[in-house]
């Protein structure tokens, strides 16, 4: 029911399964996201989604329900014996999706990663995301001149171990920490990518560490929880909390200071370039390996102007 939701609001088609000629196979471009139904890649489809149809192509998506390597392996083995020209994946796991997206490349399906990436980096023949690490390291300028000179610490909530997104934003806003000696860091924590979790790990956080001063959350959902722990708290403004995404949810929580600024991406443009590699990888025409999507910061004062970089809940 939750794939019909994400369909719904991007007003795509189901998977393709065991339909279509060769011809109108060859037109066939698939998206797997990480989960279904979250801005961020609903945002990402709506910029495939354009795309494709822009140049001639239909975009297929199939979703799983949890952000979660077992349950997206699913999705990718749906594909089965009838599979899309090309394939655009946001792998739930840098390594243990491999396997998985390695069985359908062998079928000759061109790879696109968006987003996340493999480690191994034999497999597609391009990827589109956000530059993380700098992310990361603009999270931490952005968090040391609110703290403005007060000295004290700093709490990391990561996704899960294997996102290679959240992942490298975590390692550039430590390493860049470093830079401010007034903060030192407590530690990336994991959080599963549950919002619940993340609040818990902020509830626990604020009653170990009373001189706590920041928080930064690598993506929606830790940020969402991290605002959920603070508000329980009583803390809100008092912790600074800097947070990546723009979800709609985030969005309203910068307006009313519970977030203090965001780091938005650009799903949107990572969908639609994501479709022209693919299409260009089809049609024999130059391949990108790498493309980075631009970030940007957005604070309270500066939002009205940004709001174009606020992620959508539909097309
Ligand atoms: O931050 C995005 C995405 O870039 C990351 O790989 C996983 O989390 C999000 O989807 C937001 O929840």
């Amino acid at each position: 029911a939750a794939t019909a939701v994400l369909l719904a609001a991007c007003g795509s088609g189901q998977v393709g399964g065991s339909g279509g000629t060769p011809a109108e196979n060859s037109k066939r471009l698939t998206l797997i996201p990480g989960v279904q139904a979250e801005p961020f890649y609903i945002s990402m489809h709506c910029g495939a989604q354009a795309e494709a149809q822009k140049l001639g192509y239909t975009l297929d998506t199939s979703a799983p329900q949890k952000f979660d390597a077992a349950l997206q392996t699913e999705k990718v083995n749906a594909l089965g014996s009838n599979p899309p020209a090309a394939l655009l994946i946001a792998p739930t796991d840098d390594t243990a999706m491999l396997a998985p997206i390695q069985q359908v490349a062998s079928r000759g399906v061109k790879i696109v990663e968006v987003d996340t990436s493999l480690k191994d980096t034999s497999v597609a023949q391009s990827s589109i995301s956000s530059d993380n690490t700098a992310g990361g390291q603009l999270a931490a300028d952005t968090l040391a001149q609110l703290a403005g000179g007060q000295s004290g610490s700093v709490l990391v909530l990561d996704t899960i171990a294997g996102t290679s997104t959240t992942n490298a934003r975590a390692a550039g806003f430590e390493e860049q920490l470093k830079k401010y000696p007034n903060l030192k860091s407590v530690g990336i924590q994991f959080t599963q990518n549950e919002p619940d979790q993340a609040a818990s790990k902020v509830t626990a956080a604020l009653a170990s560490t009373p001189d706590l001063v920041g928080i930064f959350a690598t993506n929606l959902n830790t940020g969402e929880g991290a605002a959920t722990g603070l508000r329980n708290a009583g803390k809100v403004g008092q912790v600074q909390l800097v947070g990546f995404d723009a979800s709609p949810s985030e969005v309203e929580g910068l307006r009313n200071g519970e977030y203090q600024a965001l780091i938005a991406q650009d799903p949107a443009m990572i969908g639609q370039q994501g479709v022209q590699q693919a299409v260009a990888a089809l049609e024999g025409k130059p391949v990108t390996r790498n493309l980075t999507a631009p970030l940007h910061s957005i604070t309270k004062a500066n939002m009205d102007a940004n709001s174009q970089y606020f992620y959508k809940q539909s097309c």
